[in-house]
């Protein structure tokens, strides 16, 4: 782990740390990418998300910084403790903030729709799945 910045626990493929890794980059702040995979028994994942997901962000100074996790809350970290660095990555309005808000939060649930049915994150096997969850997910997914 990085001795003076910050850590990223991400997963290669991970489609929720893509976000935070790109606004990280985008202000120009320097980050060790640690990849982990959150199943396997050997990851750190739950030393530092009680959730056991990634991506999770940890701190130089991690027993005075708690980490950081879920990456909507990554990105709201990003976007507003380093509100001074350019480029500010969100708009000066309120209503559009708010706006651009809603827009990532219905991506991520596709996000974690799409991770479900292809079981990806760890989600419910295909032999675990009853027609109507499968309905549901086809229908939020299509609306
Ligand atoms: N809401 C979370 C979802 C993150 C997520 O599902 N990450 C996957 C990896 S891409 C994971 O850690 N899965 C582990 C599991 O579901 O047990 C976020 O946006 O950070």
């Amino acid at each position: 782990m990085g001795v003076d910045k910050l850590t990223m626990i991400s997963a290669t493929p991970s489609p929720f740390a893509r976000m935070n890794r790109i606004a990280l980059h985008e202000k120009g702040i320097d980050f060790e990418l640690q990849n982990e995979v959150p199943w396997d028994s050997t990851t750190v994942t739950p030393q530092y998300n009680p959730l056991e997901k990634l991506p999770i962000l940890i701190f130089p100074d991690a027993e005075k910084q708690e980490p950081v996790y879920d990456s909507a809350h990554i990105q709201e970290f990003i976007v507003t403790k380093y509100a001074d660095k350019a480029p500010r990555l969100i708009t000066g309005d309120l209503d559009l903030n708010l706006k651009a808000r809603q827009i990532q939060t219905l991506a991520e649930g596709l996000l974690e729709h799409s991770c479900s049915l292809t079981g990806s994150h760890g989600g419910r096997r295909r032999s675990s799945r009853s027609n109507g969850w499968l309905a549901r997910i086809e229908r939020s997914m299509a609306g």
